[in-house]
C-alpha cells in the first residue's frame, strides 16, 4: 500500500504528492523542516518539535497558516491515515510559490507538507560496536547567518560535512565553528565524556538544541552523572574517555574513534552504554498517543 502524504489539509499518494517548480522551498531552500519520531503508537517530544520549527519560522517571517494546536492535529492525522505506531515524520514548511527572484513577499502562502513512512536505522551493529567518524572541514553555519538553532531548508553546509564523511568511508562528520570548537555533526548533536563527566557543546556554540540532546541531558542529570555544557576543542574530543552522538534518527548511538584516533579504549563506554538503555525506555513511556481510544 502506498504512503498517504499530507499537502495543505489533503492526503496524496506518493506519485501524486507534488509541489510547484516555483516554490522558494526548492528553488531557494527558503523554508523550515523537522524530523519527529513515533515510538509504540507515541510521538516523542511531539511538542518540542513544533515548537523549534515554528520558532524557526519565526526568525525567517514565515507564517504557518496552521495553529500549532492543528499542526499537532495534523502530524497525528497523518499517522492515523498510515496506520503507523513506529515511524519518522518529516514537517516541510516552504515559503511556497512565487516567482523566479528571491523576494518572498511574491510567495503569499506556504506550502504544509507532512511525511510519515517507516524508519530506517542505523544497522544494529552500529549501536553495539560504535562509530568511526571523521572532522569535516566545512565549517557549521555561523549563528550571525543562518543560525544553526533553526532546521532551515539549507543543509548545504551540512551536506557539504556528510561529503566529506562519504569520501572518508564513515557514516558521520563532526563539524567545528568558526572558532574552533567542536560544533556538533552533519544531523546529530555531540557529547563527550571525561572522568565521569558528560560534555556537550553550548548553545553558543552555534549548534541545533536537539530534542535528544535536551532529552539526554535529563536523563543523566536524574541518573546523577555530572552534566555540563561547555565548549571542547578537537583535542578534547580526541582524549575523552567517551564520545556518543544523539538525534532523532540514530537515537544514542556510540562513537569509538575520530580522525583514526581511538576515542578511550576504542569500545563503547560505560556511561554511553547507560544512556542508550534509559533513553530507550524514555521513549517507550512518554509521548503523545496517536491512537488515544485504543486503550
Ligand atoms: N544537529 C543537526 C544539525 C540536526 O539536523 C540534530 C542535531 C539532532 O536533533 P534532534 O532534535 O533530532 O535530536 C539534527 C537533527 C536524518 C536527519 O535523516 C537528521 C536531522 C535532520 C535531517 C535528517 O538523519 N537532524
Amino acid at each position: 500500500m502506498s504512503i498517504k502524504i499530507y499537502i495543505n489539509g489533503e492526503f496524496f499518494s506518493k506519485e501524486d504528492a507534488k509541489v510547484s517548480v516555483f516554490d522558494h522551498g526548492f528553488l531557494y531552500g527558503d523554508g523550515v523542516f523537522e524530523g519527529i519520531r513515533a515510538y509504540n503508537g507515541k510521538v516523542f517530544r511531539l511538542e518540542e518539535h513544533i515548537d523549534r520549527l515554528y520558532d524557526g519560522a519565526k526568525t525567517i517571517m514565515l507564517n504557518i497558516t496552521l495553529s500549532k494546536e492543528e499542526m499537532q492535529e495534523a502530524i497525528l492525522e497523518t499517522l492515523r491515515k498510515n496506520n503507523l505506531k513506529d515511524a519518522y515524520i518529516r514537517v516541510v514548511v516552504s515559503r511556497g510559490e512565487g516567482d523566479l527572484g528571491l523576494n518572498p513577499l511574491k510567495c503569499p502562502k506556504p506550502n504544509i507538507i507532512i511525511i510519515a513512512d517507516k524508519i530506517s536505522l542505523y544497522p544494529q551493529e552500529m549501536y553495539e560496536n560504535g562509530l568511526r567518524v571523521i572532522t569535516a572541514a566545512t565549517r557549521r553555519n555561523v549563528p550571525e547567518g543562518v543560525n544553526p538553532q533553526m532546521k532551515s531548508l539549507n543543509y548545504l553546509n551540512n551536506i557539504l560535512a556528510k561529503i566529506e564523511a562519504n569520501q572518508a568511508g564513515v557514516p558521520e562528520a563532526v563539524m567545528l565553528n568558526v572558532d574552533n570548537f567542536v560544533a556538533e555533526c552533519t544531523g546529530d548533536n555531540i557529547f563527550i565524556v571525561k572522568k565521569g563527566k558528560v560534555i556537550t557543546p553550548p548553545v553558543h556554540s552555534g549548534i541545533l538544541i536537539g530534542v535528544t540532546r535536551n532529552a539526554v541531558l535529563e536523563l543523566a542529570e536524574k541518573m546523577g552523572m555530572p552534566v555540563s555544557e561547555e565548549t571542547f576543542t578537537r583535542h578534547q574530543l580526541f582524549t575523552a574517555d567517551e564520545c556518543f552522538l544523539t538525534g532523532t534518527a540514530a537515537e544514542v548511538i556510540p562513537v569509538i574513534e575520530v580522525d583514526g584516533r581511538k576515542i578511550g579504549d576504542g569500545k563503547p563506554g560505560e556511561i554511553t552504554r547507560k544512556l542508550i538503555k534509559a533513553f530507550r525506555e524514555m521513549v517507550k513511556e512518554e509521548g503523545v498517543e496517536i491512537y488515544p481510544d485504543d486503550n
